[in-house]
């Protein structure tokens, strides 16, 4: 299985999603691989195109330069910013302001920093609230922000509010205005001087009052991109940021000795807390975690170092056998370690799987921290399991039981399998100097 080959096949599963996405869904946010239509959904408040924009920085690495054209073009003269929807702060951070900066960095286009700039105003209302902790749902037009209607009583969310602060620092330093930083800054000083039980951060806070709403706390969804923003500060600053860095190190701590478990049959695994109960399930999102530790190793206390990077190992490990335990190798998107089973969805409602990347990410990182010929078998796995599971005739589409090998596909070719599964395959594949770790620091939706 030579990398040079399996790069090609992560090549052409992103062509073939791209020109299914151009040609049935063209400018809409998502491609319906079955119905062959597009997507809008209610995330991004009416801005469209979200797979163009996921897509920009993994075209361009890929060299699929006529394809990458194509996008550039349709953000040059398409992309609307100027829209009046309802729209998930986070979700259009992460994927149009994180896909934007991404693609301005790699190539310099001084389109897409203008682009950036005019969209990272319209988030700043976001902020005006008591305490300066961003409500979750902005309309773009109007600035009015509100609460997401399903979170506890009217509070923000910790992987939201928590994950602003790159793109927000690179705001900040494009346009020359300090404020973006003086927000995400504003968040942070906010979290440092706030109790933390058992020095853990709970997922909800109220961004009226300032104190945590519900003690609940995983490191997966509704937590996840926190700790990954914490680490990626501190590296993106060049080393500089000592208080990310103070922050990410100890949540860790708290982390392994509250979240941190080992299973009867020797797994080790990131469980959730519920006011100091746990629940022995871990979410498909909280196998990003893998690969976050492994950058984080080598800037831990030196007697840590090695701890860190074989916890990163075991995750890592864990989550491939979540993989490995289905009929179809794709991993669930939760599995729990009760009721008998390890590393298993044992809920019916938990046994689908979106096309998410999570667990090659973290493939991608540990074959690059450590060179173990596994994690490009596990990514080869992986890849196989897309192309019978996933592939259908015109595009890829996630799967509604990974139990079963009679697919129940679920219509829905997410932008984050081009921005960032296929990405981090072909990465996983590709020499060590294409984007080196040391260079390059990716947002959680791109690069
Ligand atoms: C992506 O949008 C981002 O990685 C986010 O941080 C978490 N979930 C999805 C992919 O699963």
């Amino acid at each position: 299985m030579p990398g040079i080959l399996v790069r090609g096949t992560s090549v052409k599963m992103m062509k073939f999603s791209w020109d299914n996405y151009k040609r049935y869904a063209w400018g809409k946010n998502e491609l319906r691989p079955l119905t062959r239509n597009g997507h809008i959904g209610n995330m991004f408040g009416g801005l469209r195109g979200a797979s163009i924009i996921d897509s920009l920085d993994t075209l361009y690495i890929m060299g699929l330069t006529e394809e990458y054209n194509d996008a550039k073009e349709w953000v040059q003269t398409s992309l609307d910013l100027n829209s009046n929807g309802e729209a998930s702060l986070f979700e259009v951070n992460i994927r149009y302001v994180g896909g934007l900066l991404a693609a301005y960095y790699l190539t310099g286009e001084e389109m897409y920093k203008n682009k950036v700039l005019e969209l990272g105003e319209k988030l700043l209302p976001a902020f005006n609230t008591p305490t300066g902790i961003p409500r979750g749902v902005i309309n773009l037009g109007s600035g009015t922000s509100w609460s997401w209607g399903w979170a506890s009583a009217g509070s923000s969310i910790l992987a939201e509010f928590g994950t602003l602060h790159l793109e927000f620092v690179h705001l900040s330093e494009l346009s020359g205005n300090p404020v973006y930083t003086e927000k995400v800054m504003n968040i942070r000083k906010l979290l440092n001087k706030i109790e933390k039980p058992h020095g853990l951060y709970p997922n909800f806070l109220s961004p009226v009052s300032g104190n945590w709403v519900q003690h609940h706390v995983s490191i997966g969804g509704l937590g996840d991109s926190f700790y990954e923003y914490l680490i990626k500060s501190y590296l993106m600053s060049d080393k500089t940021d000592g208080e990310a860095k103070k922050m990410y190190y100890g949540a860790m701590e708290a982390i392994e000795a509250n979240l941190v478990q080992k299973s009867p049959g020797g797994l080790t695994y990131m469980a959730e807390w519920r006011g100091g109960i746990l629940d022995h399930k871990m979410g498909h999102l909280a196998c990003f975690s893998g690969g976050m530790i492994g950058i984080g190793a080598d800037d831990g206390a030196p007697e840590k170092r090695q701890h860190f990077l074989d916890l990163a190992a075991e995750i890592t490990h864990t989550c491939h056998e979540s993989y490995t335990r289905s009929a179809t190798k794709l991993g669930p998107e939760a599995f729990r370690f009760d009721g008998g089973g390890e590393a298993t969805a044992t809920r019916l409602s938990d046994r689908y799987y979106i096309l998410r990347p999570e667990v090659i990410e973290s493939y991608m990182y540990m074959w690059r921290l450590t060179h173990d010929p596994k994690y490009r078998e596990w990514g080869w796995e992986a890849v196989e399991a897309l192309e019978q599971h996933c592939r259908v005739e015109s595009g890829f589409s996630g799967i509604r039981d990974v139990y079963t090998m009679t697919a129940s596909h679920d219509n829905m070719q997410q932008s984050f399998f081009l921005s960032e599964t296929l990405k981090y395959l072909y990465l996983l594949f590709s020499d060590d100097d294409l984007l080196p770790l040391e260079d390059w620091v990716f947002n959680t939706e791109e690069g």
